[in-house]
This record gives structure tokens, C-alpha cells and sequence, in this order.
């Protein structure tokens, strides 16, 4: 069967970098892209069909789904950690009702294939804060995560309800250099390379010592696509997978920025709101189950991501 990907939310920071995945894989005009904007990023890779849509509009989605008859579809488009405590009811309304349209439309449609990215924003202040298991006590208390952590539950329930083959990963903050990351908490571990390499100097709103877990871009495309490759019978957890990256502090990652630019300097902001949403998340997290069922294996370790990151924003800054 021919593949038409409709990727919703193209625009951002996961979304730039999969559709140029999907279509180094499928072919540019298999890959349907899509955003409430025109595309801010227009690489040569990404040129291919674009369709404005709006997720909380259901008649333009519903036209987009007609044109297109898509054979999977990836819903990106979410209001992050940060923004969504700014914008708490749009943060609710966008993620939510975003997804349950998609999903409506995808059994409609009998879409063969959804996916669905969940953040390691699903656990709170009374998860394990070490090594977080797939299954624990979750209470988060941002607008994103307990989006997040609905959401998963809608996806399992569609599933479970309509045999709809829908797929999702917990990201844990993702770290790329395409394009920027919009309104997170781990949104500073990206802008810590621009402001090296523009300035020497960056102010880090979370503290020296904030465990994070994060991953680089390339794994965690690698992990989206090896996860909607995988037979259906391997993808036991229909909720959303962990996963797990690698635990990084803000002086950590700048400490090893400094092997590469040794006058670099950090500082750290004293009261930002994201230092409070940061505490409430893991430190690390558990991705054993991913391991197991469709053998994930992560690829970039701390020296490896800043030597990429620093190589790579060299030549477009
Ligand atoms: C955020 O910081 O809000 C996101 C996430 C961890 O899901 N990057």
C-alpha cells in the first residue's frame, strides 16, 4: 500500500525534523505537512505539500483528511510546559480537543496508523523521581502535563474501543539544532547553544544542579520512526511508552560546552516559574519497556550531543 503521512503541528521543534525523516523515507510527496502557519523553516528537504490546518477547527481538518485520505497521521501540534501555565484553558483546549478530533477523524477515515507524543510532563511531585517506571503514581500538576496524561488515556481508550492502532512516546526534553524548541521547561538545554556560540555567556533559567532527562534529536526521530515501524503485536502499552534519554544538569551540559569553547560562561536566573514545573519531573526515567518490545537503544551520550550541536549550529548561525 502507498503511505500518505499527514504530519500535523510540521512547523515545530519535533515536527521540522520528522517530516524531513519521513521524507528521506517515504518520498516528499508522501508526506502531507501541516501547521496553523506557513512553515518557518523552509529547508530544501522539507519543500513538499503543506496544508494550513487548525486542530480545534473540525471542518478544516475533516477537508484535509477528504483531499488527502491519509494512511497515518502524526499530531504534533500542543502548547508546551511553560506557555500552557500561561495560557492554562487554550493549553487544555488545544491538547485535548486537538487530539480528539484527530482521533475521531482517524477511525473515521480508517487511518492505519497514529502518533501521538506524550512528555515525561505525565508524572509529579509524588512519582519516583529516580529511574520513573512506566507505571507508578502520576500527579502532575501543569496544564500540559495533565493534558498529557489524558491524553494518553484517550489514546489506549480508542485502541481498546475502536481497534485504532494509535502510538506514543513519553519525550523527555528534546535537544536538536533544525529548529527551536517553543514554550518548555527544557527549552533552555537548546538556547544554552545559540547564546555560547553567539555571545560566550548564557543565564539559565533552571538551576546548576536541575536533573533533566533529555535526548538528542536524532534518537528521538529514530525512536518515533522505529516505534511506528514495529509490528502491532510488539506495542504492548497503547497509553504512551517511556523514554528515557539520559539525565543532564544545566551545569553539567555547559561543562562540557566548555571543553569546546572554553570562555564560555553560565549564570543562573534566581525565580523563574519553570524552576517549579522542573522539580515536579523526573530526574531520570525507566525505558526498559521500549527496550524490551521493539528494542530501543539510545545513541547519543552527553559528549556526543554537544559535539554534534556545536558542529552543526556552527554552520547555520
Ligand atoms: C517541555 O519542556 O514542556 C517539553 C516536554 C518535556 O515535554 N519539552
Amino acid at each position: 500500500m502507498s503511505e500518505k503521512i499527514l504530519v500535523i503541528g510540521a512547523n515545530g521543534q519535533i515536527g521540522t525534523e520528522l517530516v524531513a525523516a519521513l521524507r528521506g523515507v517515504y518520498g516528499i510527496d508522501a508526506i502531507i505537512a501541516s501547521d496553523i502557519r506557513e512553515p518557518n523553516y523552509p529547508t530544501s528537504k522539507n519543500n513538499g505539500p503543506f496544508e494550513i490546518v487548525n486542530v480545534l477547527d473540525d471542518d478544516n481538518l475533516r477537508k484535509v483528511f477528504i483531499k488527502h485520505q491519509p494512511t497515518q497521521v502524526y499530531l504534533l501540534a500542543a502548547i508546551l510546559s511553560a506557555i500552557g501555565e500561561q495560557k492554562p484553558k487554550l493549553a487544555w483546549d488545544l491538547n485535548m480537543s486537538g487530539l480528539l478530533h484527530v482521533l475521531d477523524l482517524a477511525v473515521e477515515f480508517k487511518v492505519a496508523k497514529v502518533f501521538w507524543p506524550s512528555s515525561i510532563a505525565v508524572f509529579g511531585p509524588h512519582s519516583p523521581q529516580f529511574n520513573t517506571p512506566q507505571y507508578c503514581v502520576m500527579d502532575p500538576n501543569t496544564v500540559y502535563g495533565f493534558s498529557k496524561l489524558a491524553g494518553e488515556r484517550w489514546c489506549e481508550y480508542y485502541f481498546t474501543k475502536y481497534g485504532l492502532d494509535v502510538r506514543s512516546l513519553r519525550y523527555p526534553g528534546l535537544i536538536g539544532w533544525r529548529a527551536n524548541p517553543g514554550g518548555g521547561t527544557t527549552d533552555y538545554a537548546v538556547q544554552i547553544f545559540h547564546e555560547a556560540l553567539r555571545n560566550g555567556t548564557y543565564e539559565c533559567f533552571l538551576s546548576a544542579n536541575t536533573a533533566l532527562p533529555m535526548m538528542y534529536m536524532d534518537d528521538a526521530i529514530r525512536a518515533t520512526l522505529s516505534l511506528m515501524d514495529a509490528p502491532p503485536d510488539k506495542i504492548k502499552i497503547r497509553s504512551s511508552y517511556n523514554l528515557a534519554g539520559i539525565s543532564i544538569t544545566p551545569a553539567a551540559l555547559a561543562s562540557e560546552i566548555k571543553k569546546h569553547i572554553p570562555d564560555f560562561e553560565i549564570s543562573f536566573a534566581e525565580h523563574d516559574p519553570r524552576q517549579a514545573i522542573a522539580d515536579s519531573w523526573p530526574k531520570s526515567i525507566d525505558d526498559s519497556a521500549a527496550q524490551t518490545d521493539w528494542a530501543w537503544a539510545l545513541e547519543y551520550d552527553l559528549p556526543k550531543i554537544v559535539e554534534d550541536m556545536l558542529k552543526n549550529l556552527k554552520s547555520i548561525i
